[in-house]
């Protein structure tokens, strides 16, 4: 067995702040130093990825004065093009510096707002003039610690007001650029607003400029609410919402632990690279977005290990995808799954044209019983995607 190779048509992509994640914790100071941001671009490159993010403070440190924040612009554009990498997508700091202590949208205090707005607005220019085409906002510090410190009505207006703004300034800019919101149900703050996708994908609709606006899930965020992420991303997916994805690895309900893809639930991590790879059984809205990591190499590791779990991400993703295909392909899957009646699903209940009222008045012959002692093969057919995925099959 041999360990796959990633090419740029994986579409492979990293985030600036994962691979320069240091290592600083609540509990301890930093055990690495940060990379050059254009050494990573040709470290990407070298290793087969395709594209890189960034939050603008990832690469303009805050507070940078104007000529600087053009040169290391315009130093980051130049390895953009000597490597070949794409800048795909774009995300703005609106959660480190103190001012964003009680968020950036939805701040009680009016001045921290409109300066929040005016660094989103500026950086959406920044991923416009970059050539991005997703720009994710995580709003990790819009949410409340205490139920009393928050009115959550004024600040759903306020959340909706600036996206609306930002998706609005998006259009009339002419961008060719999407938002991707990222859910999570809390920390740092206590609780977060539009804490899962369901949340989030509810607030989509009240939006005036909802059509440019999507989601981003990452694998832990939804596990860390104890949710499914391939269902999550599967509804995304059903409503034309699923427009950019993070993963990584988490373990169970606990801190948000951004292991490399596939190091948490494993079995789960399958099903999002089938779901992502061979598309729903019966067809249906495919993803062919990048393949984004949002992780963050453990704080064990040496700043030479770094490179090892940027690779580990990426031969687990292609490990799985082999595993994936082999597993759609398997005529035993296949008779499994329409013993599972997985195509029955899609026959609609009611007959074409047939009302609920024509329904009622013909009554037809059913045995609740025996549809109550029906087979249904789910644990074999899970059993068949284990063991395609352990490679015994
Ligand atoms: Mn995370």
């Amino acid at each position: 067995m041999t360990i796959p190779t990633p090419t740029p048509a994986d579409k492979f992509s990293f985030g600036l702040w994962t691979i320069n994640w240091t290592g600083q914790d609540q509990f301890g100071a930093a055990t690495r130093r940060p990379f050059d941001p254009v050494y990573v671009l040709e470290k990407l490159a070298e290793y087969g990825a395709w594209g890189i993010t960034f939050h603008d403070d990832d690469l303009i440190p805050f507070g940078t004065p104007e000529a600087e924040r053009e040169a290391l612009i315009q130093r980051f554009e130049k390895g953009l093009a000597e490597t070949g990498i794409v800048c795909e997508m774009v995300t703005t700091n609106t959660f480190s510096h103190p001012l964003f202590k009680d968020g950036a949208f939805t701040a009680n205090d009016r001045a921290a707002r409109r300066y929040g707005l005016r660094k989103v607005l500026r950086n959406v220019d920044l991923a416009a003039r970059l050539g991005a085409t997703t720009f994710v906002m995580w709003g990790g510090r819009e949410g409340a610690e205490y139920d009393w410190s928050k009115d959550y009505k004024a600040a759903l207006d306020r959340y909706r007001e600036g996206l609306d703004t930002v998706a609005g300034y998006i259009k009339s800019q002419g961008y060719h650029l999407r938002i991707g919101l990222e859910p999570k149900p809390n920390e740092p703050r206590g609780d977060i607003l539009l804490p899962t996708v369901g949340h989030a994908l509810a607030f989509i609709q009240t939006l005036e400029h909802g059509d440019i606006v999507g989601l981003n899930p990452e694998v832990g965020h939804e596990q860390m609410a104890c949710l499914n992420y391939t269902a999550g991303i599967a509804q995304a997916l059903w409503q034309g919402k699923l427009f950019h994805i993070d993963l990584n690895g988490q373990k169970s309900i606990k801190y948000d632990q951004d292991l490399v893809f596939g190091h948490g639930d494993l079995l789960s991590a399958f099903g999002t690279v089938d779901l992502l790879e061979n598309g729903f059984p019966g067809g249906g809205p495919r993803y062919d977005g990048p393949r984004h990591f949002d992780y963050k190499p453990s704080r064990t590791e040496s700043e030479e290990q770094v490179w090892d779990t940027v690779k580990a991400n990426m031969a687990t993703y292609l490990l799985l995808k082999e595993r994936a295909l082999a597993f759609r392909a398997d005529p035993v899957v296949q008779e499994a799954m329409r013993a599972s009646k997985l195509d029955e699903l899609a026959v609609p209940t009611l007959a074409p044209g047939e009302t609920a009222a024509a329904f009622l008045a013909t009554p037809e012959p059913a045995d609740p019983d025996a549809l109550g002692a029906r087979d249904t093969g789910f644990v074999q057919l899970n059993q068949l995607a284990l063991e395609h995925l352990l490679g015994a099959r």
